[in-house]
């Protein structure tokens, strides 16, 4: 596996999402949350749009010196990047289509398209700022031009491919293949990013992570257009039982407070299926399970101490499936374990 890193798109992506509609306040707070946690990027929206530039340019001047970089998500467009130039951002994170509806709909034939790519990418270039592209839609649209749009990319020397499911159809197996083919066509690193329409964004960003891609778009709650895409907390507690090694430059202990932020402020609850839900997602109700745990320790049910995401458990008794533990059982086992 060569995982490289990821770009959190809570600020773009999770934007997108029905409930989410963050306020100045909320941006500043979510980046911080991210820049905490460590995320080696941070993409946003195209600030094209002058209310967005003036956010990004607060976020720019929040950011300071740290590692974090701030990748603005924007067409193959000049006026996108010379807007993005001038908020100073470390990147352009450039989404082509490779659909010939939308393309000829721009009045342009694809041979224009790829050459206004290629002019864009120049520009980027010119101004040493960080480039990726990639193509919408990668399980659906021609793969001909897709492959025509990331060889031009490649021998320009982009810093990133990027691969979207934007349907979230993809099934584990069809991701291993295809990023496994385009691997072996490209040298350049592979961005990826899974919808989980059909519930594989965390299957397909590990299967994808197997094939050879190097780094993964993920969200806070997964947040992003209709069922949005890899929740940041998974993708990390997934890195963190394959190898610790792989995560140990993130502080994961702040992914609970993060992403029950960003449920609070979405007023939604943290999704039942994921473990940063305090509710849950440490839960042991059972009366086998409450046994198991207070006799032999808490690995017997638990897949990774809560403490490593700063989640906590919920120990539940006298339920009619809960068996004879009492409350100083419980009192007993949480002073020997805490949290650990
Ligand atoms: C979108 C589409 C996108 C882009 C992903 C990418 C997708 O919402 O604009 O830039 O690679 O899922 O295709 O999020
Ligand atoms: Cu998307």
């Amino acid at each position: 596996m060569n995982f490289k890193g990821i770009i959190d798109s809570t600020l773009r992506e999770g934007l997108q999402f029905s409930r989410a509609s963050f306020r100045l306040e909320e941006h500043l707070e979510i980046f911080s949350y991210l820049m905490a946690i460590g995320v080696d990027y941070i993409e946003v929206s195209n600030p094209v749009k002058e209310e967005v530039a003036e956010m990004v340019r607060k976020l720019v001047n929040l950011k300071g010196n740290s590692q974090t970089k701030i990748l603005s998500h924007i067409r193959n467009n000049r006026k996108d990047i010379e807007k993005s130039l001038e908020c100073q951002v470390d990147g352009l994170n450039i989404l082509c289509t490779a659909d010939p509806e939308r393309i000829a709909a721009l009045n342009l034939t694809p041979q224009d398209y790829l050459k206004n790519l290629e002019n864009n990418i120049l520009l980027a270039k010119k101004h040493k700022v960080e480039t990726r592209v990639s193509a919408e839609d990668l399980f659906h649209q021609p793969f001909e031009l897709i492959l025509e749009i990331y060889e031009l990319a490649g021998s320009l020397n982009v810093e990133r491919i990027g691969l979207p499911d934007t349907l979230g159809t993809a099934l584990p197996w069809e991701v291993y293949e295809k990023i496994s083919e385009i691997r072996s066509r490209f040298k350049t690193d592979l961005e990826v990013h899974f919808h989980n329409d059909l519930g594989h964004s965390i299957s397909n960003a590990i299967s994808a992570l197997r094939a050879g891609a190097n780094w993964v778009d993920t969200s806070l709650l997964g947040i992003g257009e209709r069922t949005g895409i890899t929740p940041l907390s998974s993708l990390l507690v997934n890195l963190y039982k394959i190898n610790p090694a792989l995560t140990s430059r993130y502080n994961l202990k702040v992914l609970t407070a993060a992403e029950n932020y960003v449920a609070r402020i979405c007023q939604m609850e943290v999704p039942m299926n994921l473990m940063t839900n305090l509710d849950n997602g440490f839960a042991h109700k059972a009366g086998i399970h409450l046994n198991a745990l207070i006799n032999f320790g808490p690995q017997k049910y638990e897949p990774i101490p809560p403490a490593v995401i700063g989640a906590r458990r919920n120990l539940i008794i006298k339920s009619l499936v809960s068996g004879k533990t009492t409350e100083e059982d419980v009192m007993t086992f949480m002073e020997k374990y805490g949290q650990d």
